[in-house]
């Protein structure tokens, strides 16, 4: 551990959000990645981490690591960017991660959302082994509302099947509003994300009902059983399900990146990082007629509170940052110790 990290308690000890980014940077650099990657992977970790999103913060690290050393992804990969229509921007990841995909196209995506009010930028050739809110967040930062979405590894057994074929495949959507934080919500569309159901395997933690079966597709609780043989359901049935549908058809169909079925890692031991597409759209509200956008959904969000609602998506993240920047990043201290050590 750091000798500028105070411990919290005998688990836990505190590291500021940018050492926290540096000490992921020298990680992923050492492990095989370009240091802009490095740079782009260390703050999406970091801000997971840093916003209470765990399952898809410094969790991570291990599976971010086997699957650099088993050759699976390209650490060093160069995306590359086509102009392809006036609202549609392509991006070859080049078998690399998909946050770097994102930067590279990301300014010519925004210009052709300001000048044609929407602009869609399709990933392919990709892996996500993220939180897809910080995809979506910055644009609402600077008043573009955004939707995306991700497919990953098949481990969802869609509504009426007998066997998995989708993958938990997330949506994120992001929109600004005149007085507060951008809406934001991000969700699997499996009744549970797959990390948390590692995370409560290791943790020795029941899972809550309806969320997966065993290898035998009866229901079960035992998290361990959903992992070893078993799989997940969507969240809510045929909806979720049909939403999962979507994101395939989206995220690969779309992009030109496998579905969550189509890739096989069974040569690359220690590969955890699907490799897929992801889709993003963003739309320019100030083309609308009316009142701004940001207002309207700020009268919506006050018609929600006076409605009784007490917390929107979102809000449980915000809480947690403005306390990390405030206090500092309370890190599982046996992790932070290994990240040192991956180090060096
Ligand atoms: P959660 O179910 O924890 O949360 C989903 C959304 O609902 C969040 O925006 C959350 O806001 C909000 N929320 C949760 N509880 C409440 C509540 N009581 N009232 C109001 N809003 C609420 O997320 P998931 O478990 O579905 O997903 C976790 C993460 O896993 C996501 O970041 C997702 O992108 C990631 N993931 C990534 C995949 C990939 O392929 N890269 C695949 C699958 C998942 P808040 O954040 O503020 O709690
Ligand atoms: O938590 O389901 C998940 C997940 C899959 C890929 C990255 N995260």
């Amino acid at each position: 551990m750091s000798a500028q990290s105070p411990i919290v308690d005998s688990t836990r000890a505190l590291i500021g959000f940018n050492e926290l980014v540096a000490l992921l940077h020298t990680v992923f650099v050492k492990h095989g990645t370009s240091p802009d990657v490095a740079a782009i992977l260390a703050h999406n970790c970091a801000s997971a981490e840093r916003d209470g999103a765990h399952s898809h913060g410094v969790f991570r690290m291990p599976g971010y690591l086997s699957t650099l050393a088993s050759g699976w992804v390209d650490g060093k990969a160069v995306p590359v960017v086509t102009d392809v229509a006036s609202g549609f921007v392509r991006v070859d990841a080049a078998n690399g991660f998909a946050q770097p995909a994102l930067a590279a196209a990301r300014g010519l995506l925004v210009d052709k959302a300001r000048s044609a009010g929407i602009a869609l930028l399709a990933i392919h050739n990709s892996h996500h082994f993220a939180a897809l809110w910080p995809d979506v967040e910055p644009f609402a930062e600077e008043g573009l509302v955004a939707l995306s979405v991700v497919n990953s590894m098949t481990c969802v057994v869609p509504h009426g099947a007998d066997r998995p074929l989708f993958g938990t495949n997330p949506i994120a959507f992001a929109a600004p509003r005149a007085d507060g934080a951008p809406i934001v919500f991000d969700l699997a569309t499996s009744a549970i994300a797959h990390g948390d159901v590692q995370i409560a395997a290791r943790q020795g933690e029941r899972l809550p009902p309806g969320m997966g079966v065993d290898s035998l597709g009866q229901p079960t609780q035992d998290p361990k059983a959903v992992l070893e043989g078993g799989a997940l359901l969507p969240f809510g049935g045929h909806k979720g399900s049909a939403l999962s549908m979507m994101v395939e058809l989206l995220a690969a169909a779309l992009t030109g990146g496998n579905f969550s079925f189509e890739f096989n890692w069974a040569d690359h031991p220690g590969a955890r990082t699907p490799w897929t597409g992801q889709l993003l759209i963003v739309i320019d509200p100030s083309k609308t007629t009316g009142q701004s956008f940001a207002e309207r959904s700020q009268e919506l969000v006050r018609q929600m509170h006076a409605a009784g609602l007490r917390r929107l998506p979102g809000d449980r993240r915000h809480r947690t940052r403005a306390m990390a920047l405030e206090k500092g990043i309370a890190i599982d201290a046996e992790a932070l110790a290994q990240l040192h050590d991956w180090a060096g």
